[in-house]
Protein backbone atom coordinates (compact mmCIF):
# COMPACT_ATOMS: atom_id res chain seq x y z
CA UNK A 1 0.00 0.00 0.00
CA UNK A 2 0.94 3.82 -0.93
CA UNK A 3 2.20 5.99 2.21
CA UNK A 4 0.24 9.24 0.52
CA UNK A 5 -2.42 10.00 -1.75
CA UNK A 6 -1.56 10.93 -4.64
CA UNK A 7 -1.88 7.89 -6.61
CA UNK A 8 -4.37 5.38 -6.10
CA UNK A 9 -7.46 4.33 -8.39
CA UNK A 10 -10.88 5.51 -6.39
CA UNK A 11 -12.81 2.62 -5.42
CA UNK A 12 -16.62 2.60 -5.76
CA UNK A 13 -19.34 0.78 -4.15
CA UNK A 14 -22.28 0.42 -5.72
CA UNK A 15 -25.68 -0.33 -3.96
CA UNK A 16 -26.15 -4.03 -5.43
CA UNK A 17 -22.65 -4.79 -4.11
CA UNK A 18 -20.67 -4.29 -6.79
CA UNK A 19 -17.21 -3.08 -6.64
CA UNK A 20 -15.34 -0.68 -9.13
CA UNK A 21 -11.83 0.43 -9.58
CA UNK A 22 -11.55 3.49 -11.33
CA UNK A 23 -8.66 3.50 -13.60
CA UNK A 24 -7.51 6.46 -15.04
CA UNK A 25 -7.27 6.90 -18.92
CA UNK A 26 -4.23 6.88 -18.49
CA UNK A 27 -3.29 3.54 -16.69
CA UNK A 28 -2.06 0.87 -18.88
CA UNK A 29 -4.75 -1.07 -17.82
CA UNK A 30 -7.47 1.35 -19.09
CA UNK A 31 -8.60 -0.75 -22.09
CA UNK A 32 -8.02 -3.79 -21.00
CA UNK A 33 -11.47 -5.88 -20.00
CA UNK A 34 -10.07 -8.65 -18.35
CA UNK A 35 -7.43 -6.89 -16.53
CA UNK A 36 -10.32 -4.75 -14.75
CA UNK A 37 -12.44 -7.53 -13.77
CA UNK A 38 -9.54 -8.41 -11.78
CA UNK A 39 -8.89 -5.49 -10.40
CA UNK A 40 -12.42 -5.21 -9.05
CA UNK A 41 -12.91 -8.56 -7.83
CA UNK A 42 -9.55 -8.11 -6.12
CA UNK A 43 -10.79 -4.90 -4.58
CA UNK A 44 -14.13 -6.66 -3.92
CA UNK A 45 -12.08 -8.93 -1.31
CA UNK A 46 -10.40 -6.24 0.29
CA UNK A 47 -13.45 -4.28 0.80
CA UNK A 48 -15.21 -7.00 2.94
CA UNK A 49 -12.36 -7.95 5.00
CA UNK A 50 -12.62 -7.56 8.83
CA UNK A 51 -9.85 -7.56 10.90
CA UNK A 52 -8.69 -10.79 12.71
CA UNK A 53 -10.06 -13.04 9.45
CA UNK A 54 -7.65 -15.11 7.23
CA UNK A 55 -6.73 -13.11 4.39
CA UNK A 56 -9.13 -13.82 1.24
CA UNK A 57 -7.56 -16.33 -1.64
CA UNK A 58 -8.00 -14.13 -4.65
CA UNK A 59 -7.40 -15.54 -7.78
CA UNK A 60 -4.80 -14.80 -10.52
CA UNK A 61 -4.50 -15.32 -14.39
CA UNK A 62 -2.14 -17.46 -16.03
CA UNK A 63 -0.78 -14.17 -17.47
CA UNK A 64 -0.37 -12.65 -14.03
CA UNK A 65 1.66 -15.52 -12.66
CA UNK A 66 4.03 -14.77 -15.51
CA UNK A 67 4.20 -11.04 -14.85
CA UNK A 68 5.43 -12.26 -11.38
CA UNK A 69 7.54 -14.72 -12.25
CA UNK A 70 9.19 -12.48 -15.13
CA UNK A 71 9.76 -9.19 -12.20
CA UNK A 72 11.09 -12.07 -9.54
CA UNK A 73 13.41 -13.42 -12.09
CA UNK A 74 14.70 -9.86 -13.19
CA UNK A 75 14.85 -8.39 -9.89
CA UNK A 76 16.38 -11.42 -8.36
CA UNK A 77 19.72 -10.54 -10.80
CA UNK A 78 19.73 -7.31 -9.59
CA UNK A 79 19.25 -7.44 -6.31
CA UNK A 80 22.59 -9.85 -5.98
CA UNK A 81 24.18 -6.50 -7.63
CA UNK A 82 22.23 -3.79 -6.10
CA UNK A 83 21.00 -4.40 -2.83
CA UNK A 84 22.18 -4.49 0.43
CA UNK A 85 23.06 -7.70 2.30
CA UNK A 86 20.64 -7.41 5.38
CA UNK A 87 17.81 -7.05 2.20
CA UNK A 88 19.55 -10.31 0.47
CA UNK A 89 19.94 -12.25 3.38
CA UNK A 90 16.24 -11.53 4.93
CA UNK A 91 14.95 -12.62 1.12
CA UNK A 92 16.98 -15.83 1.86
CA UNK A 93 15.27 -16.19 4.79
CA UNK A 94 11.55 -15.79 3.83
CA UNK A 95 11.64 -17.86 0.97
CA UNK A 96 9.04 -16.33 -1.48
CA UNK A 97 7.94 -18.39 -4.68
CA UNK A 98 9.11 -17.44 -7.70
CA UNK A 99 7.23 -18.77 -9.83
CA UNK A 100 3.66 -17.63 -9.30
CA UNK A 101 2.41 -15.13 -6.99
CA UNK A 102 2.14 -15.71 -3.31
CA UNK A 103 -1.20 -15.16 -1.28
CA UNK A 104 -0.81 -12.28 0.86
CA UNK A 105 -2.04 -14.99 3.89
CA UNK A 106 1.09 -17.01 2.81
CA UNK A 107 3.33 -14.52 3.10
CA UNK A 108 1.91 -13.55 6.39
CA UNK A 109 2.54 -17.21 7.71
CA UNK A 110 6.38 -17.01 6.59
CA UNK A 111 6.65 -13.69 8.07
CA UNK A 112 5.31 -13.84 11.57
CA UNK A 113 7.18 -16.46 13.04
CA UNK A 114 10.40 -14.31 11.61
CA UNK A 115 9.56 -10.76 12.84
CA UNK A 116 5.89 -11.02 13.93
CA UNK A 117 4.67 -8.91 11.09
CA UNK A 118 1.47 -9.85 9.35
CA UNK A 119 -0.26 -8.84 6.08
CA UNK A 120 -3.99 -7.21 5.92
CA UNK A 121 -5.81 -6.31 2.23
CA UNK A 122 -5.92 -2.92 1.47
CA UNK A 123 -8.47 -2.32 -1.46
CA UNK A 124 -7.13 1.40 -1.81
CA UNK A 125 -5.54 3.99 0.03
CA UNK A 126 -5.11 3.93 3.77
CA UNK A 127 -5.34 6.86 5.82
CA UNK A 128 -1.80 7.99 6.89
CA UNK A 129 -2.00 7.42 10.43
CA UNK A 130 -3.74 4.17 9.86
CA UNK A 131 -1.12 2.92 7.48
CA UNK A 132 1.66 3.97 9.64
CA UNK A 133 0.05 3.28 13.09
CA UNK A 134 -0.83 -0.51 12.85
CA UNK A 135 3.43 -0.95 12.00
CA UNK A 136 3.62 -0.60 15.31
CA UNK A 137 1.26 -3.87 15.94
CA UNK A 138 3.04 -5.71 13.42
CA UNK A 139 0.44 -4.99 10.58
CA UNK A 140 1.52 -4.08 6.98
CA UNK A 141 -1.65 -2.97 4.44
CA UNK A 142 -1.17 -4.55 1.46
CA UNK A 143 -2.75 -4.17 -2.28
CA UNK A 144 -3.38 -7.44 -3.76
CA UNK A 145 -3.51 -6.83 -7.59
CA UNK A 146 -0.53 -6.86 -9.82
CA UNK A 147 0.40 -4.48 -12.09
CA UNK A 148 -0.26 -4.16 -15.63
CA UNK A 149 1.44 -7.12 -17.99
CA UNK A 150 2.58 -4.44 -20.54
CA UNK A 151 5.07 -2.36 -17.94
CA UNK A 152 6.20 -4.82 -16.09
CA UNK A 153 9.55 -2.77 -14.76
CA UNK A 154 7.79 0.10 -12.74
CA UNK A 155 4.72 1.27 -11.90
CA UNK A 156 3.44 4.30 -10.07
CA UNK A 157 0.58 2.44 -8.46
CA UNK A 158 1.84 0.32 -5.31
CA UNK A 159 1.04 -3.25 -6.09
CA UNK A 160 1.78 -6.82 -4.65
CA UNK A 161 4.80 -7.00 -6.58
CA UNK A 162 6.55 -3.74 -4.73
CA UNK A 163 4.43 -4.72 -1.51
CA UNK A 164 5.67 -8.82 -1.24
CA UNK A 165 9.07 -8.70 -3.12
CA UNK A 166 10.13 -4.57 -1.98
CA UNK A 167 8.46 -4.51 1.66
CA UNK A 168 7.92 -8.11 2.69
CA UNK A 169 11.57 -9.35 2.18
CA UNK A 170 12.29 -6.33 4.06
CA UNK A 171 10.07 -7.26 7.18
CA UNK A 172 12.22 -10.55 7.18
CA UNK A 173 14.90 -8.32 8.56
CA UNK A 174 14.86 -8.31 12.43
CA UNK A 175 17.13 -4.49 11.66
CA UNK A 176 14.54 -3.55 9.39
CA UNK A 177 11.26 -5.05 11.05
CA UNK A 178 11.87 -2.77 14.39
CA UNK A 179 12.36 0.20 11.87
CA UNK A 180 8.76 -0.21 10.88
CA UNK A 181 7.74 -0.51 14.51
CA UNK A 182 9.08 2.49 15.49
CA UNK A 183 8.04 4.42 12.23
CA UNK A 184 4.44 3.12 13.44
CA UNK A 185 5.26 4.32 16.72
CA UNK A 186 6.01 7.75 15.50
CA UNK A 187 2.86 7.95 13.70
CA UNK A 188 0.79 7.90 16.27
CA UNK A 189 2.86 10.10 18.99
CA UNK A 190 2.65 12.92 16.57
CA UNK A 191 -0.31 15.04 16.76
CA UNK A 192 -0.57 17.74 14.45
CA UNK A 193 -0.88 16.71 10.55
CA UNK A 194 2.56 18.62 9.66
CA UNK A 195 4.04 16.56 12.06
CA UNK A 196 2.80 12.96 10.67
CA UNK A 197 3.85 14.55 7.40
CA UNK A 198 7.17 14.81 8.27
CA UNK A 199 7.32 11.19 10.09
CA UNK A 200 5.90 9.76 6.30
CA UNK A 201 8.65 11.88 4.11
CA UNK A 202 11.39 10.20 6.44
CA UNK A 203 9.66 7.02 5.71
CA UNK A 204 9.55 7.76 2.01
CA UNK A 205 13.40 8.60 1.90
CA UNK A 206 14.64 6.14 3.83
CA UNK A 207 12.15 2.37 3.90
CA UNK A 208 10.73 3.35 0.54
CA UNK A 209 14.14 4.85 -1.15
CA UNK A 210 16.97 4.91 0.82
CA UNK A 211 19.77 3.73 -0.30
CA UNK A 212 23.12 2.83 1.67
CA UNK A 213 27.17 2.65 1.19
CA UNK A 214 28.28 -0.84 1.70
CA UNK A 215 31.83 -1.72 0.97
CA UNK A 216 32.35 1.48 -0.60
CA UNK A 217 29.76 0.87 -3.05
CA UNK A 218 26.03 2.69 -3.01
CA UNK A 219 23.30 -0.38 -2.76
CA UNK A 220 19.54 0.13 -2.62
CA UNK A 221 17.38 -0.93 0.64
CA UNK A 222 14.21 1.41 -0.34
CA UNK A 223 11.55 -0.87 -0.80
CA UNK A 224 10.12 0.97 -3.88
CA UNK A 225 13.81 0.91 -5.21
CA UNK A 226 13.80 -2.99 -4.91
CA UNK A 227 10.50 -3.69 -6.38
CA UNK A 228 11.34 -1.74 -10.04
CA UNK A 229 13.97 -3.27 -12.07
CA UNK A 230 13.39 -0.50 -14.16
CA UNK A 231 14.28 2.09 -11.59
CA UNK A 232 17.04 -0.14 -9.94
CA UNK A 233 19.18 0.14 -13.27
CA UNK A 234 19.00 4.12 -12.56
CA UNK A 235 19.16 4.68 -8.55
CA UNK A 236 23.03 5.50 -8.69
CA UNK A 237 22.97 8.49 -11.50
CA UNK A 238 20.82 10.17 -9.02
CA UNK A 239 20.97 13.11 -6.89
CA UNK A 240 22.40 11.57 -3.98
CA UNK A 241 22.40 13.60 -0.45
CA UNK A 242 23.67 12.87 2.58
CA UNK A 243 21.34 11.30 5.36
CA UNK A 244 19.55 13.94 7.07
CA UNK A 245 16.15 14.21 9.02
CA UNK A 246 14.94 17.90 8.16
CA UNK A 247 16.13 17.39 4.59
CA UNK A 248 14.14 14.01 4.65
CA UNK A 249 11.21 15.51 6.25
CA UNK A 250 10.90 18.79 4.04
CA UNK A 251 12.12 17.45 0.38
CA UNK A 252 8.67 17.52 -1.83
CA UNK A 253 8.73 14.40 -4.22
CA UNK A 254 6.99 12.71 -7.59
CA UNK A 255 5.47 9.26 -7.00
CA UNK A 256 4.85 9.21 -10.64
CA UNK A 257 8.60 8.98 -11.19
CA UNK A 258 11.93 7.53 -10.66
CA UNK A 259 12.81 9.82 -7.29
CA UNK A 260 15.94 11.85 -8.54
CA UNK A 261 16.89 12.68 -5.13
CA UNK A 262 17.22 9.95 -2.77
CA UNK A 263 19.26 10.49 0.88
CA UNK A 264 22.73 7.75 1.85
CA UNK A 265 23.07 6.20 4.63
CA UNK A 266 26.71 5.83 5.41
CA UNK A 267 25.99 2.00 7.22
CA UNK A 268 22.86 0.57 8.67
CA UNK A 269 24.23 1.50 12.47
CA UNK A 270 24.00 5.31 10.94
CA UNK A 271 20.52 4.44 10.01
CA UNK A 272 19.36 2.85 13.15
CA UNK A 273 21.04 5.96 15.04
CA UNK A 274 19.55 8.62 13.25
CA UNK A 275 16.01 7.65 11.71
CA UNK A 276 15.08 5.01 14.06
CA UNK A 277 15.91 7.16 17.00
CA UNK A 278 14.32 10.09 15.70
CA UNK A 279 11.36 7.79 15.36
CA UNK A 280 11.25 5.92 19.00
CA UNK A 281 11.52 9.21 20.36
CA UNK A 282 10.09 12.20 18.14
CA UNK A 283 6.80 14.51 19.04
CA UNK A 284 5.06 17.06 17.84
CA UNK A 285 7.95 19.71 19.70
CA UNK A 286 10.58 18.03 18.42
CA UNK A 287 9.78 18.28 14.43
CA UNK A 288 8.91 21.78 14.92
CA UNK A 289 12.10 22.41 16.80
CA UNK A 290 14.18 20.44 13.87
CA UNK A 291 11.83 22.70 11.34
CA UNK A 292 13.07 25.81 13.04
CA UNK A 293 16.50 26.13 13.29
CA UNK A 294 18.84 25.81 10.51
N1 LIG B 1 7.53 2.18 -8.34
C1 LIG B 1 7.40 0.96 -7.56
C2 LIG B 1 7.50 -0.25 -8.47
O1 LIG B 1 7.48 -0.11 -9.68
O2 LIG B 1 7.60 -1.37 -7.96
C3 LIG B 1 6.10 0.93 -6.78
C4 LIG B 1 6.00 2.05 -5.80
C5 LIG B 1 6.75 2.24 -4.69
C6 LIG B 1 6.42 3.38 -3.97
C7 LIG B 1 5.50 4.08 -4.50
S1 LIG B 1 4.98 3.31 -5.92
FE1 LIG C 1 5.69 1.00 -0.24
Amino acid sequence: MFEEAQYFAPVAKREDGSVTVELASSHPGFADAVYRERRNAIAALALNYQPGDPVPHAEYTEEEHQVWALVSRELAAKHQRYAIREFLDATERLGLPKDHIPQLQEVSDRLYPLTGFRYIPAAGLVPLREFYGVLADGYFHSTQYIRHHSVPFYTPEPDIIHEVIGHANTLASDRFAELYRVAGGAARRVESEDALQFVSKVFWFTLEFGVMREASELKAYGAGILSSYGEIEEFRGMDIRPLDLKAMGTTEYDITKYQDVLFEAMSFDQLEDVVGSFWATCDDDSIARLLADG
